[in-house]
């Protein structure tokens, strides 16, 4: 049958367009966005395989479906390799993605209307860490806290006073702009301290934590929650992890039929592919040169007189305060984009601008790092950095630049 074999390039030339253009703007571009990678074919091809088909509900051999066979033995193989990476007891790789992750840990673990305690997002958390818009501070009574504004690092002595003072009934750790490392020991110290329950969030840093570059929080957390499509390389989509099987038992429950219905038994595949990838010694060198590149283009940046939020990094990203050279993130996120380098305006600690605008650029070296970059380049694209923000009205400027970057990122090719 035609409907089986006709390409998306025949059957619809529109989309086929628009995928196009976005690979060769992949591969063009230097993708600078700390939450972003790219994948295998191995995990491409999982991706867009066939499994996209089929209806799983439920848990592999108790499905509300016939003809799970196939399925169950991917969604087994996800969970036995992500409970080896992160060596977990318990796993659920049924979650679309990190918000709903995040969501059925709170689910499991607290009631609407208790007291939960996050990083405020422009110290470095996340919308599900508390945002008033987020579904975290529509149902939950959410306390913040911050950074030190000396060091721009978590005051652990501070953060202890403030569960105090709240008695929280859990206590987020992890973040999405946070370049430093977080000690999950004190945060647990401080958790049992006041009777509160340790959610860890390493969507950013799980590629650190899976190949010891970070400390685990599997050993303390009663819920490490995480996504699969940044440092770990897989397709999009989140995860949780415990050691407890009561609390096994519940996030299950919360993922399906809690929030979610059929699971994305494709995505599932693919992540098994990437945990599978995850398990391989390439990985471990892999992500500690993401580190190793994550210092350099640090270091590079401030000889070339940028100011690094905390003052450099210990992980895959870099918050660069863009108001020292009288810019905001907006403006320096439209220039960067004119010169085909992919980055995200970010607040900063105690930004005065409104999250539209902010004070920074995040930056970070996943992608770059796949693409077989390694120091010596960090200081190429500092250069650039550095190029862009001295032009950043001057289109024609910008415009050479990015010329010099689709010619840098041909020596690095990617898809074909
Ligand atoms: N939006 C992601 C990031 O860019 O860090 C977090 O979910």
């Amino acid at each position: 049958m035609e409907y089986f074999k006709k390409g998306l390039k025949e059957s619809d030339p529109d989309v086929w367009t628009a995928i196009q253009n976005e690979k060769n703007r992949q591969n063009k571009n230097l993708e600078l966005i700390a939450s972003e990678n790219n994948v295998s074919m191995a995990v491409l091809e999982a991706d867009g395989s066939i499994m996209t088909n089929k209806y799983a509900e439920g848990y592999p051999s108790k499905r509300y479906y016939g003809g799970c066979e196939f399925v169950d033995e991917a969604e087994k193989l996800a969970i036995d390799r992500i409970k080896t990476l992160f060596n977990a007891q318990f796993a659920n790789v049924q979650a679309h993605s990190g918000s709903q992750a995040n969501m059925a840990a709170y689910m499991s673990l607290v009631k609407p209307g208790d007291t939960v305690m996050g990083m405020d997002l422009s110290h470095g958390g996340h919308l599900t860490h508390g945002h008033p818009l987020n579904f975290s501070g529509q149902h939950y009574n959410m306390v913040a806290y911050q950074v030190s504004p000396e060091t721009q690092q978590i005051d652990y002595d501070k953060l202890r006073k403030i569960a105090k003072e709240n008695s929280p009934k859990m206590i987020i750790a992890g973040a999405s702009a946070y370049p430093r490392l977080l000690d999950f020991k004190k945060f647990r110290e401080i958790c049992d301290e006041v009777g509160a329950s340790l959610m860890v969030d390493i969507a950013h840093i799980g590629g650190q934590v899976a190949t010891g570059l970070h400390p685990s929080p599997v050993p303390y957390a009663d819920i490490v929650t995480g996504t699969t499509h940044k440092t770990l390389r897989g397709p999009r989509g989140g995860y949780l992890l415990t050691n407890n099987e009561e609390i096994a038992k519940k996030i299950n429950r919360e993922i399906f039929p809690g929030i979610q219905g059929g699971p994305l038994m494709h995505i599932i595949a693919a992540k098994a592919v990437a945990f599978g990838e995850c398990l391989k010694p390439e990985y471990k060198v892999y992500m500690k040169n993401v580190n190793d590149n994550a210092k350099a283009l640090a270091s590079a940046l401030m000889e070339r007189g940028f100011t690094l939020v905390s003052g450099g990094t210990d992980n895959h990203l870099m918050l660069v305060d863009v108001s020292k050279k009288g810019l905001t993130g907006k403006a320096v996120e439209a220039a960067l984009d004119k010169a085909a380098i992919s980055a995200n305006k970010n607040t900063i600690p105690f930004d005065p601008q409104k999250p539209m605008i902010t004070s920074g650029i995040r930056l970070g070296t996943p992608s770059l790092t796949t693409r077989g970059m390694g120091k010596a380049e960090m200081a190429v694209v500092a250069e650039f950095i550095k190029r862009v923000v001295e032009n950043v009205e001057d289109d024609a400027a910008l415009s050479a630049i990015r010329d010099e970057v689709y010619a840098f990122t041909a020596k690095y090719p990617m898809y074909e």
